[in-house]
Order: C-alpha cells, then structure tokens, then sequence
C-alpha cells in the first residue's frame, strides 16, 4: 500500500486479485465512510470458498467436533495451562530494553533518579480507581465451560517494565505540548501518540489502539492516547504512577491536511527519506544515531498512517526491518486509523520472535485487552449490575451479537433470514437444546399431551443468553420460541438484551454501552458474532473464546453458521503480501508463506482479511 497512490476502493494492494472480477457491489460504512465493496458473483465466489476452505476442512471438522462436545456435557473446566516459567531469550532481551530506555531517562535532565515512592503509589491509586483490574480475571475464571486463559507472567513482567518507563518519562517530560512543540530531546523518551479515525465504533477504537499499543511496547515508546478518540474517558489508566491521556485540545496533532509548518511529517515524506537512507547506506554512508540523515528532510515527528482518507492502517513498507530502523530514532510516531493490525506485527521480522516469546499460543489481543483496556468504574458498575441482576446465576452463558451494518432498512430485509439461521445454528451445534413441538394454538389439539414435562423445581439447568443488537428481532424470536415450547433437553433457557438502540450513534454514552454489552458478551461460554463486526469480535478477544460466525451471506446455501479458525480478530483490508525491496528474503512473498500462523480470514468473515491463527480454542 504505497503512500499517495490510489489504490481503488477497497484499499487493498495485493494477494486478492482473485476477487477483481466480481460484479455487482454493495455499501459498506468502514472507518465511518460509506465505501463501494465489490462483491462476488457466484461463480467466483464459490471459486473463493473452495480455495479459501480447502485448507482449514480438516481442523473445521475437528473443531466442530469440539463445539459439539462442549455443549452441553463437558465437565467444568480443566485445569489452569501452564506456561513456561522461564523467560525466553526474546522477551529478555525486551526487558532489557525497556529497562535501558528507563535508564536513559532517570539519567536525564535533574539529579532526581527516584522512582515513585509508596506514597505518592498510594495517592495515585486513590485517585484513579479502577475495580476492574482485579474483577475483570474473575469474571473470566468463573465460567464454567470456557477454557480458561492461564496467568502469563512473562507479559506481566514486561508490563512491570514497562509501567517504570513510562511513569519516568512521563514525571521527567511535565507537560507533554511544551516538550514537544519545543523540540526538546533531553530526556530520550521516545512517544507513539495513538488515536483512532473519527466515526469509528468502539470495536474499531479498541482495536487500533491495542495494535499501536503493542507497537509501542516493542519499541519502548511512551504511548499516549489521544482524548479525541475519548478512550482515555472510559478506560482505566493502565500504568500506576503516571497517565496515557493526551489532551487533544492543548497538543497539536497532526493535521489533516500537512502544511510545510505542521511539526508532523506525513508518511509520504517518511517513505522518501526511507528511500534515501537507503541509497546513502548502500553508498557507504554511515548513519549516526541521528536521526537526520544528510540532505533529507527530517523531522522529530512523523504519521505513521496519514490522516486523511487513506488512514485506516500502515501501510506495506511499515513491517520491513529498514523502516523500522529508521523508526528507532524517531522520537514521536502519531498512528491513527480504524483497522485492527496486531495480527501484521507478527509478521514483522523485526517484532515477531519477542511477540512468540511474550504470548504462548498467540493469545496476544486477549492478554493485551484483559491488562490493559479496563473498563472504567462507571461502565464496570452497569457490567456487574446487569451480570448480577440477569446472568449470573446461570449455569452456562451464551452470547450472540446481531449487527444490521446497513442500518434499518438491512435489520427489515435480513431480519427473517438471520434469525432462522440463528436458530439453527445453535441447535445444531448443540449450543442451544432444540424445542419440543407444542401448540396450545386450538381446541382441538392434542399434541401437547404426548410431551413428557420435566419438573422444573429440581435440578434443572438454566442457560442464559445475552443478546448484543441494535434492533429488538432475534430477542422477540427466540424468547417466544422457548417461552411457547419446552426443550428437548430440559434445560430451561432465557434471554437478556439490554438496549436496542436502532442506529448508531458516537457519543461518549453510547461508546460506554457498547463497552458494557461487549464485556457482557465476552463473559460468555460460547460465543455466536456476525462476521466482519468488530463489535463482536473484541468480545471474543476478551472472552479468549472461538466463535461461531453467523452466516450473512443473503443467497448462500451452506451451513446457518461456521466456526472461527482462531480467538483472534480478523485484519480487514488487507495488503497480503511483504513489500520490503531490501530484504530479498522476504520481498513480495505472502505473509502466509513466510509465517505459518498467519492465514486469510474465512470466507464467511473477511476474504480480504489475514489473522492470527491462536493455539487455543475455547
Ligand atoms: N449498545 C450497542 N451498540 C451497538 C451495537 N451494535 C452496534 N452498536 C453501535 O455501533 C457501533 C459499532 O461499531 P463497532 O463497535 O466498531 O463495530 P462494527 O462497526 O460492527 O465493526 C458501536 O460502537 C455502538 O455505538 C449493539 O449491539 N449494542
Ligand atoms: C527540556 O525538557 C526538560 C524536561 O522537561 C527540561 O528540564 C528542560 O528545561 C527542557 N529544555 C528546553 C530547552 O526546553
Ligand atoms: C502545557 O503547555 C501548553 C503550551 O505551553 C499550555 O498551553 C498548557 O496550558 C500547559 N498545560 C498544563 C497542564 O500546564
Ligand atoms: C485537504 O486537501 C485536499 C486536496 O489536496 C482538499 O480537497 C481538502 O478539502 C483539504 N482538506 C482540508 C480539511 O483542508
Ligand atoms: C559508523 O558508525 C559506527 C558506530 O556508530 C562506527 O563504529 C563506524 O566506524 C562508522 N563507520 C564509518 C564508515 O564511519
Ligand atoms: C428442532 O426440532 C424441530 C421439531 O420440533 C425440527 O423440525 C427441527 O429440525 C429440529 N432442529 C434441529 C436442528 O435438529
């Protein structure tokens, strides 16, 4: 995805030619812009769905298998996983790192090399409560039949490191807009200043920024969130001592459109500087630890991703070792975006032995979200009182999350459709019991006297069922389908939905719902999502759970749902392929090829998506 050409529509560069045939096409909203995706004949896409299924049919089938074992009759939880205690070299040598860059900047500037004192830990405590930092695990630990996602100390150590770097930083730097608009160096801090593109959902939002976020830990960066995203307004500082909230009206970000005096460079600029370096070097040049390499423009301060229309993720040349190093001696990086990428740092040279090292199985989006996206108090109070009050006291919880991305008009034409695959789907996979057949419809039936009635007062399991919608449909359709009739099972099932909001809308309230509804969904045992949500799937990345898409496809003939192939959410529009001249080892190969765990998002999904395929199914 080069920077400043046009790249059509869909804002993929290469790895999907197989799709460019198509005819017809549909409207999506990404990124909060309404964009042409072309969509498949049917020809071509039953062509896709072979090339695209051929592969996984085997470990569908086995995970299949699994999720019909896990309906109803597996016993509770297996024990805790366990982790190799001892750190791996990587993840050493990335302590160390964080651990040289605190250095440097205790040395820096007064004699003051304290770190925090009890004290002052204590008071900072009391001022940023946050309950969710030991319930949330909780939560998560008391499900019954999700397995359960074991303690990683080797992140915990990092995180540990990391929280000293950034509260050093952050005490030696004051006041952030002052430090930057000064171009002062003195601490050698580095920055990755993240936000989000405006009209994004909250799934998108958290998303983004655990991908920048992870970045920044790899590179021992300072992350600062932006508070124009208004993340920062609900979610618990995760760093004790210090702040991540960027305060967008004081610091000047990067504007939309760059001006020769924007003290951010766009990454159009970055790429030709990149390319000179690259001549210098071959030429024999040495470049110093400066980051100012002769007679190339420069700058402390560049846009990873531009901030224009185009800025939904970094583009290809972002994840070869060159731009990486060059990166290293750039003291603040501004990422912004809508598009989830924690799924392209493991396929980054540079990041991808310290990723491995850090999460056993590739649980990375859960073990980031779960340390460091906490609910606030305000949204964690609304989460226990729902869970409390409608869930807690089942004995199996499901979720399923309906989204009508065209709106309305979408829920009105799809509404039947999806509800009958739902149904089916989960009885299918033995997620819900089916419904005897009874009617008291007339006086003269009689059905009703062939059903053998359980007894509900003895020891009768209840399955409760959060519903995520914007619309009222599937709540109506299945609490009448097993209000009317009992279950095969004798389970008893019931249904909680919390809102139904119609559209979507961007204020710091409604961001706060969806949070409450995405961790609601996340406490789950099982898991259905419609595909491509992201709504859904960051319930699934906290949950560390496998789920069932639901199938959307309107003139698809195949199965009423399929089960993901990993816990990990898909990377939308996608380029799928390395675009590195300099690194011939790796050059134009597909990410796939290269990395064994990085495979395109099911077709069901997301064909122009790769994900991270997790070790770990639940
Ligand atoms: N409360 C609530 N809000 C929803 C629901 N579905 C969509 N929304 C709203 O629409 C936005 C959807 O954006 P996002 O979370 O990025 O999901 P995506 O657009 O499906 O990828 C959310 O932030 C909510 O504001 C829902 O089931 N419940
Ligand atoms: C640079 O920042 C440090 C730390 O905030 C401060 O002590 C120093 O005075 C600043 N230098 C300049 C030239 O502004
Ligand atoms: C930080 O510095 C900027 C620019 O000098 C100033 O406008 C702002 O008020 C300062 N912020 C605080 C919290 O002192
Ligand atoms: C940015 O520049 C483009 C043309 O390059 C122009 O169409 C657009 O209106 C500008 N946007 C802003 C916010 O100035
Ligand atoms: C390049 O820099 C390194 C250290 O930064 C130094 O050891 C080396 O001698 C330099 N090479 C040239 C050709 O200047
Ligand atoms: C559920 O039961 C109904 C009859 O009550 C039957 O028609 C239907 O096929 C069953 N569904 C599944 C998936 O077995």
């Amino acid at each position: 995805m080069a920077a400043g050409k046009s790249r059509g529509h869909s804002g993929v560069q290469n790895g999907n030619n197989q799709h460019q045939s198509s005819r017809g096409s549909t409207a999506t909203w990404i990124c909060g812009e309404m964009t042409q995706i072309k969509r498949l004949s049917t020809a071509v896409l039953a062509v896709a769905v072979l090339l695209v299924f051929g592969v996984y049919a085997w470990s569908l089938v086995v995970e299949q298998e699994f999720a019909t074992s896990i309906g109803v009759s597996t016993p509770p939880l297996e024990s805790a996983l366990k982790l190799p205690y001892d750190v791996p070299p990587a993840a050493r040598e990335l302590i160390e790192k964080i651990k040289d860059a605190t250095r440097i900047a205790m040395a820096s500037g007064s004699a003051d090399t304290e770190d925090i004192s009890e004290e002052e830990l204590k008071a900072w405590h009391r001022r940023n409560p946050c309950r969710s930092r030991k319930g949330l695990i909780e939560m998560y630990d008391r499900r019954r039949y999700a397995r359960k996602v074991p303690p990683n100390p080797v992140w915990e150590e990092v995180l540990q490191e990391y929280t000293k770097l950034h509260r050093t930083c952050t005490r030696k730097v004051g006041n952030f807009t002052e430090y930057f608009l000064s171009k002062n160096e003195s601490t050698g801090c580095r920055f990755a200043v993240t936000d989000v593109t405006p009209l994004s959902g909250l799934g998108n939002k958290i998303l983004v920024t655990i991908s920048s976020i992870m970045y920044a830990i790899l590179t021992q960066r300072v992350i600062l969130v932006s508070t124009k995203n208004l993340i920062p307004s609900y979610t618990c500082e995760p760093f004790p001592g210090s702040t991540w909230t960027l305060d967008a009206d004081q610091f000047p970000l990067p504007a939309v459109n760059f001006s020769a005096s924007d003290p951010w460079k766009e990454d159009k600029e970055y790429l030709k500087l990149i390319d000179q370096i690259g001549i210098d070097m071959s030429r024999g040049k040495n470049l110093t630890t400066s980051f100012s390499p002769p007679g190339s423009p420069a700058s402390i301060a560049y846009s990873v991703t531009a901030v224009g229309r185009w800025g939904w993720q970094p583009v290809a040349r972002f994840y070869c070792r060159s731009q990486q190093e060059f990166f290293s001696r750039v003291p603040w990086v501004y990422f912004t975006g809508c598009i989830y990428t924690l799924p392209k740092l493991f396929v980054a040279p540079i990041f991808r032995p310290t990723l491995e090292a850090l999460f056993p199985y590739r649980l990375a989006s859960t073990w980031i979200l779960r340390s460091l996206m906490l609910p606030s108090d305000a949204v964690w109070d609304r989460v226990r009182r729902i869970d409390r009050t409608y869930l807690q006291d089942a004995d199996r919880r499901v979720g399923i999350q309906v989204r009508f991305k065209d709106g309305e008009e979408m829920y009105r034409r799809m509404n039947d459709l999806v509800n009958e695959r739902i149904t089916d789907c989960v009885v299918r996979n033995n997620i819900l019991p089916n419904v005897s057949q009874v009617s008291w419809g007339t006086n003269s039936d009689q059905q009703q006297e062939h059903v053998e009635y359980n007894d509900p007062t003895t020891s009768t399991k209840v399955v409760k069922v959060f519903i995520a919608s914007l619309f009222s449909g599937l709540m109506d359709h299945l609490s009448k389908m097993y209000v009317q009739s009992p279950t095969v099972s004798g389970e008893n099932v019931g249904f909680v939905q919390i809102s139904q909001g119609q559209s979507q809308h961007w204020s710091r309230g409604e961001d706060m719902q969806a949070f409450t509804e995405i961790i609601l969904l996340s406490f789950s045992d099982q898991l259905l999502v419609t595909p491509v949500s992201t709504f859904g799937g960051l319930a699934e990345a906290y949950g560390g759970l496998t789920p069932w898409y639901i199938e959307y496809r309107e003139k698809y003939h195949g199965p009423s749902c399929q089960r993901a192939q990993t816990v990990d959410v898909c990377n939308q529009f996608t380029f799928k392929k390395y675009s590195c001249p300099r690194e011939p080892d790796i050059h134009d190969k597909l990410f796939s090829e290269v990395v064994p765990y990085i495979k395109n998002c099911l077709g069901i999904d997301h064909p122009k998506g790769i994900q991270l395929i997790s070790d770990f199914v639940s």
